[in-house]
């Protein structure tokens, strides 16, 4: 078996329903990959010890999903040069606002791409992580120009039926 190329690191278990949306797009890459739960909060020398021994494992991106005062993704930059995208997610009454600027607003010098809150911030980490990949293997390259034009179909599809519709109701 080969050795996982993305890692999808949550700071709960209550965060998978969410990450899944993004392991699912990473799975449809056929990019291999490991799913953790190490909490900044609650297991920070996990977070060091994983974030620092990442790279010599052959992990080539890290993505980090967490709700609330979510320094997940800010902890694992502290502690690794991976490129590590932040995914904010809803877990108070805040709505995930208070996870996206303790995700984004990081101090210059140690970076976190950071994606949307929630579901589509989950789907977009794993793309935007194939892309990383994808600098660097011509065969994900090809999956990830292919993803791109089922998508521009999807429109195109999209605004066909629209047409269609405005037609039947002559407007
Ligand atoms: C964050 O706190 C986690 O990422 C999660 O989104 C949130 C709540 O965690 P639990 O109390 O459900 O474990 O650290």
């Amino acid at each position: 078996m080969s050795s996982p190329k993305v890692a999808m690191i949550m700071g709960s278990g209550s965060d998978l329903d969410v990450m899944m949306n993004g392991i699912k797009v990473i799975k449809g890459y056929g990019i291999e990959y490991e799913v953790r739960v190490i909490s900044a909060h609650r297991a920070p020398d996990a977070v060091g010890e994983y974030a620092r021994a990442a790279a010599s494992r052959g992990i080539k991106v890290l993505i980090a999903g967490a709700g609330a005062a979510a320094h997940l993704a800010g902890a694992l930059a502290a502690h690794s040069a991976l490129p590590i995208i932040g995914v904010p997610l809803v877990a108070s009454s805040l709505a995930g606002f208070d996870a996206l600027l303790a995700t984004v607003q990081m101090p210059g010098g140690v970076p976190v791409g950071t994606v949307g809150v929630g579901k589509a911030g989950a789907v977009n980490a794993a793309h935007l992580a194939a892309r990383i990949i994808a600098l660097s293997d011509e065969g994900i390259a090809r999956k990830v120009a292919d993803e791109r034009a089922s998508q521009i179909d999807k429109v195109v599809h999209m605004d066909g039926e629209l047409q269609e519709r405005l037609a039947k109701e002559g407007l």
